[in-house]
């Protein structure tokens, strides 16, 4: 773990082996599962976080609703569903980062301390890094000066490229 800024730390590899009290999944409208971080976090959940899903109507792009997180480390899973990237004049900025402002207001309203965040949108759904990347770490900073109580934000790296970016960025805000 490479600590930033006290409450921001950054992690390189699988969010499902994270102890944090909730991960964020970066899913699609249906909640039903998929590939990258979704399909891990189903695989390590384990079945019974699809029954709970099923349950819930799916999630409108922007939006986010909370599950257990059953076989994970983590109590909660929390559920967003970031913007499919087509030309950046169509409310991807706005949508994304709507994710991060509604999961921020879950850890509010859950009692949640502690919580880590996948880089939404970058993969299957296009977002460019760099330009999702600065969306998830402004929004996380005005959630850490509103809300105290927030004591641990992990952004969750899977490759090297995201985690370079994370870095930089990061280093780049403390200077
Ligand atoms: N831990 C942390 N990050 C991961 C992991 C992991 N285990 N696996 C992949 N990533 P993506 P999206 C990174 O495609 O772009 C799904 O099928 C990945 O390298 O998972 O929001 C959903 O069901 C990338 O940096 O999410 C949706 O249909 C980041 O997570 C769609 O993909 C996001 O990549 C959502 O697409």
């Amino acid at each position: 773990m490479n600590t930033m800024p006290e409450r921001i730390e950054l992690y390189r590899g699988s969010i499902t082996d994270l102890d944090v009290a909730a991960i964020v999944n970066a899913a699609n409208e249906t909640l039903l599962g998929g590939g990258g971080v979704d399909g891990a976090i189903h695989r390590t959940a384990g079945p019974k976080l699809l029954e709970e899903c099923r349950t819930l109507g799916g999630c409108a792009t922007g939006d986010a609703k909370i599950t257990g997180g059953y076989d994970l480390k983590a109590k909660y899973v929390i559920h967003t569903v970031g913007p499919v990237w087509v030309d950046g004049n169509s409310g991807e900025a706005e949508l994304l980062e709507s994710c991060y402002r509604t999961c921020f207001e879950l850890t509010d309203q859950y009692d949640i301390t502690s919580i880590a965040f996948p880089a939404i949108s970058t993969g299957a759904f296009s977002y460019p890094l760099e330009e999702a990347t600065r969306i998830a770490i402004g929004t996380t900073w005005l959630a850490l000066e509103a809300n105290e109580s927030i004591r641990k934000v992990v952004f969750a790296c899977f490759d090297k490229e995201s985690y370079e970016c994370y870095d930089r960025l990061l280093q780049e805000l403390v200077r």
